[in-house]
């Protein structure tokens, strides 16, 4: 990389983090993980399953690299039930509401404590079963399990952060990175004579830069030098 274009870049920047523009109307977390870190992660409620459901049970499918998992009681959904496997690790996380609203109109949080695999740059999926009653006791569901490009049903994902400084940060990433948005909080990413950032005026100044092209993806096994 050509550190005086990074430099210069990287100045540029503003320093205060831009405000999040990702969806988080559904249910997910728009948390990231920290490597090998013991860490509360943030579930959101953003409605029920339709125009007039309030959510009953949220039901979180735990990915297998997840070997130590607390639940973390709700206000409205109490203590969540824990399914073990024959290993007795946590499979699932399963959060029901006792009091039902007939109105579907609040904003839910849900927590569990995890210790973060120390597998930086990779995301963990967590698929989500949203089930929901309205005030005629009538049932509904949504499957927050598509894992697809433009899916409509996104499951919840977290990005697992390296171990990182304030400023230049060097890493080599074990795997490809097709999603930049791993590096949302960071000023500018450079790999070889491509750079990202998610700062829209930074993204304008690579984008005009002679001999600096947009990135976009990361090859796995790339050496990267990323400015927090
Ligand atoms: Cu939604």
């Amino acid at each position: 990389m050509k550190l005086q274009n990074a430099l210069r870049l990287a100045a540029a920047t503003v320093l205060t983090l831009s405000p999040t523009t990702s969806a988080f109307a559904h249910v997910g977390t728009s948390d990231k993980g920290n490597a090998g870190k013991s860490q509360v992660i943030s579930f959101g409620v953003g409605h029920g399953c339709d125009a007039a459901s309030d959510t009953l049970s949220i039901e979180i499918s735990i990915p297998a690299e997840v070997t130590t998992l607390r639940g973390v009681p709700s206000a409205d959904f109490g203590a969540p039930v824990l399914t073990r496997n024959e290993a007795n690790l946590v499979t699932k996380v399963t959060f029901t509401k006792t009091r039902l609203s007939p109105l579907d109109e609040q904003y839910y949080t849900l927590q569990v404590r995890i210790t973060v695999p120390n597998t930086p740059f990779e995301t963990l999926v967590f698929p989500i079963i949203q089930r929901c009653k309205n005030a005629d006791g009538v049932d509904s569901m949504t499957a927050w399990v598509d894992t697809g490009p433009d899916s409509e049903y996104p499951p919840a994902r977290l990005p697992i952060l390296p171990a990182r400084s304030a400023g230049w940060n060097k890493f080599t990433v074990p795997v490809a990175i097709t999603d930049l948005a791993i590096f949302s909080d960071a000023e500018i990413v450079w790999s070889g004579d491509s750079a990202y950032s998610a700062n829209p005026t930074t993204a304008e100044l690579i984008a005009g830069e002679s001999g600096v092209t947009p990135l976009e993806s990361i090859e796995a096994n790339s050496e990267i030098w990323v400015k927090y």
